[in-house]
């Protein structure tokens, strides 16, 4: 029951104090916090107690959810919001005072003695690591229906990127343990952020595949909350349309996922097992852990406290630049600046054609692709002095020029990789750089906004996607010595692509160059419309020349040996339109479905050295 002080302080939201009394001690803090930072609207709707009480319960299970899923509560929130709303109407820059430059960052070329030294020192180190996958948002972009981590990574196989990033992290686990020099055995902890629009289905799709083969006790999935939703410039809340007892709430961006890091213990438990490196990385890069070993081996070598790895990028291109800004009065860091913003900032400081590409074709700015690698115990320290709070931005639609009132309402947002803002001068921040085509193939763009992309810049498309793990497993056997033969250009969902042979491997069967050298041997030669599978891990290509399709799955005890002529009819690409609905979703938004005339296709299951020829 509310005592007399709390009527008193309550006087000013009569709706609200009449209904005190339903309210627990508890809830009645929460509305003082509530009054006190300019949110009695929230209450003008009120009927008298006795009416609706269930829902104004409810209201304040939100509220109560809304306040401690945020570092500081909804005060801190709503103060933030005030401020940076603020900031907004006044057309602040928030790169003020600072100046943008290219920075330079360790480049890596695939195959070189540099490239396959780090590969080996990631490998070494893998066993350190802990993976962070952040996997909350619903791909609006990509209009998918389903999670985006469920989509075939490939439809070679069939396999989803769930399941590829777990195969590649136990086989990296594997890899790590066989070279460790103390002998122990320690599995790689994976975290999965999700959201309330992915955390049943990422759990459900985990349960019903037996985790992919990884222990349960591995992976943890964490939820993010989503924030309140703000309606003016003041910062009050906005009630959901549909209910006037609830708050609207939209999510609040991957950034989230320090704080919860934080919050969960995992990071003293890590600690205290010895783990060195936390590994972040997106839902749909299907190449990201070409790319994992040798970032990780140039983290461990530059002694990076964080190490950002980045491609070349298209100017324009939906990707952050990043970039090195240095402040007036002298201070410097590395760091994203997100798309949307480059061209800006880049115009506002003397570089009137802003975000455009210089003479070798790319943007001067290094591309962020959003896979991060912390030192943890640097990590750790830091997130203990911020709470993993990680400056936020507002980015409102305005009704018109005054800046007074919001098309629709908005939220405060935050990102990953702005982790560096708050860190010292001293800490050790850099960013590694790698071809393009072994490290980055996002699946973002539904493909009719991906057949508007201009000319030369990359689709980010399920086509895409796709297509550029066949390149990269293709230019990766034709550096390993196999003629693999050149690409041709088709035009799928209106998107002009280089169709490669489909070839697949799983992690198991090379992780590094260097193992997949020791899997290949003699003259071997691979059609442009072949397609080839390898789902055993000691399979070896000896003298193969293979015009068709092979597919083979062996079990680890059996050494099969692929070799001779093998040719069949194969399978053929099929275009199919997106907009055929008669076809499954993940197959429609690639453009292509394959049909399957003929193949040879190979299971061993008994230990023992086979060979196979047609
Ligand atoms: N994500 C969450 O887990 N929670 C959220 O609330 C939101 C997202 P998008 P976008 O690929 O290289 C990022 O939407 O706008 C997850 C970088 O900011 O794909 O394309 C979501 O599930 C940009 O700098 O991000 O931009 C997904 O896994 C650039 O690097 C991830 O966060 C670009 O990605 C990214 O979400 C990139």
């Amino acid at each position: 029951m509310a005592s007399t002080v709390d009527s008193d302080y309550f006087s000013s939201a009569p709706a609200l104090q009449s209904n005190l009394g339903i309210l627990s001690p508890d809830q009645i803090e929460l509305a003082k916090i509530l009054l006190d930072n300019g949110q009695s609207h929230l209450f003008l709707h009120w009927p008298e107690l006795g009416v609706c009480d269930k829902e104004k319960l409810s209201f304040f299970d939100q509220i109560a959810r809304l306040n401690s899923s945020y570092p500081g509560g909804l005060a801190a929130y709503i103060k933030t919001a005030k401020e940076l709303l603020a900031d907004s109407k006044a057309g602040k820059n928030p790169y003020d005072g600072f100046s943008p430059s290219v920075p330079s960052g360790e480049n890596l070329t695939f195959g070189d003695d540099n490239f396959i030294e780090m590969e080996k020192r990631g490998v070494a180190e893998a066993r350190k690591a802990a993976f962070v996958l952040v996997a909350g948002g619903l791909g609006e972009r990509l209009g998918y229906n389903g999670i985006k981590v469920a989509l075939p990574r490939e439809t070679t196989t069939g396999t989803c990127f769930l399941q590829h990033y777990i195969e590649s992290i136990l086989a990296l686990q594997e890899a790590s343990h066989k070279i460790a020099s103390d002998g122990s055995q320690r599995d790689i902890p994976f975290v999965i952020m999700t959201s309330d629009d992915t955390h049943s289905r990422t759990q459900e799709l985990l349960e019903l595949n037996f985790y992919f083969g990884m222990k349960s006790s591995q992976v943890h999935l964490l939820k993010q909350e989503k924030v309140a939703c703000l309606d003016d410039n003041d910062a009050r809340l906005a009630l959901d349309p549909h209910n006037k007892y609830m708050i609207q709430t939209k999510p609040h961006g991957h950034g989230d996922v320090h704080s919860l890091l934080y919050s969960s213990g995992l990071l003293d438990k890590w600690l205290d097992a010895g783990l060195k490196w936390v590994l972040f990385f997106q839902d749909t890069n299907g190449l990201l852990f070409n790319a994992i070993p040798a970032s990780l081996g140039v983290s461990a070598t530059k002694q990076y406290h964080v190490n950002s790895l980045a491609v070349p990028r298209k100017a324009k291109e939906a990707i952050g630049g990043i970039t090195k800004l240095t402040h007036a009065d002298g201070r410097s860091m590395v760091i994203n600046v997100e798309y949307n913003q480059l061209d800006p900032l880049l115009r506002a400081t003397g570089f009137p054609d802003g975000d455009v590409n210089c003479e070798t074709g790319y943007s001067p700015f290094p591309g962020n692709i959003n896979q991060l690698i912390m030192e943890l115990g640097p990590y750790k320290e830091e997130l203990q002095k911020t709470g993993g709070a990680i400056k936020e931005f507002v980015n409102p639609k305005y009704k018109d020029s005054t800046k007074t009132s919001f098309k629709s309402s908005t939220r405060l947002e935050c990102m990953m990789q702005d982790y560096p803002k708050t860190l010292p001068p001293t800490a050790r921040v850099g960013f590694t750089v790698m071809d393009i085509w072994l490290a980055y193939a996002p699946v973002k763009n539904n493909p009719e906004d991906a057949a508007k992309v201009p000319k030369g810049n990359p689709y980010h498309s399920a086509t895409s996607g796709e297509m550029a793990i066949y390149r990269a497993n293709s230019l990766i056997l034709q550096k390993a010595g196999v003629k693999v033969e050149e690409p041709v250009k088709q035009v799928l969902n209106g998107q002009e692509v280089e169709v490669w042979s489909r070839i697949t491997w799983k992690p198991k069967w090379g992780m590094i160059f260097s193992d997949i050298k020791t899997k290949v041997s003699g003259n071997c030669e691979v059609s442009q419309r072949s397609t080839m599978a390898i789902m055993g891990r000691n399979v070896f290509i000896e003298d193969l020349s293979l015009d068709g399709a092979l597919i083979v799955d062996s079990i680890d005890d059996a050494e099969v040996i692929l070799g001779g002529v093998i040719k069949n009819n194969g399978w053929t690409m099929e275009n199919v339109d997106y907009k055929d609905t008669s076809v499954p979703e993940e197959i429609r938004i690639r453009g292509f479905r394959f049909n399957k005339v003929e193949q040879l296709e190979k299971k061993f299951t008994q230990p023992g050295k086979y060979s196979v020829e047609d």
